[in-house]
């Protein structure tokens, strides 16, 4: 069948600047990208601690609340969003579980990192936080609409 762009849904990702420094970028977007979900938008930016806060701010009770943002303001994150059928359940499940001694093999924190508080990448959780997160690092212009070869076969 074939979807109209339009209806598809859309999530953000990030690469915290863990994972920017080791030079995962395009490990990480390779994975989304050969999985045949649809880049749509992407950037590499210096978050100042004040956006940071807002990014988390569901986690502004925590403990690790204050050197999570100290953490992610601390170098360049590639931001981006990813649009496909599925993608904000299906991307958690690419990343792997928040822990890196709890993610699976065969995902990218289980892969690629080891503790908690550099598992160097974010997803958001649920399509609230996917709408609010995109609102949040992209201007409406960033979005590109644009149908690619490779979704006639998947769709
Ligand atoms: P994310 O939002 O980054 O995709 O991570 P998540 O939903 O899997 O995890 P969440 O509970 O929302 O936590 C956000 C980020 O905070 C860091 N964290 N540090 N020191 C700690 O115990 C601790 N716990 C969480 C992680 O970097 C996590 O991704």
């Amino acid at each position: 069948h074939q979807l109209h762009a339009a209806e598809l849904e859309r999530t953000f990702i990030a690469i915290k600047p863990d994972g920017v420094q080791r030079g995962l970028i395009a490990e990480i977007v390779s994975r989304f990208e050969r999985k045949g979900f649809k880049l749509v938008a992407i950037k590499i930016v210096v978050p100042s601690k004040e956006f940071a806060q807002k990014h988390y701010h569901d986690l502004k009770e925590r403990p690790f609340f204050n050197g999570l943002c100290d953490f992610l303001s601390s170098g360049p994150v590639v931001a981006m969003v990813w649009e496909g059928e599925g993608v904000i359940k299906y991307g958690r499940k690419l990343i792997g579980a928040t822990d890196p001694q709890k993610s699976e093999p065969g995902t990218i924190r289980g892969d690629l990192a080891v503790v908690v508080d550099r598992n160097i990448i974010h997803g958001s959780d649920a399509p609230k936080t996917a709408k609010d997160e995109i609102a949040l690092w992209f201007s409406h212009g960033e979005l590109v609409s644009y149908t690619s070869n490779a979704e006639k076969w998947m769709y």
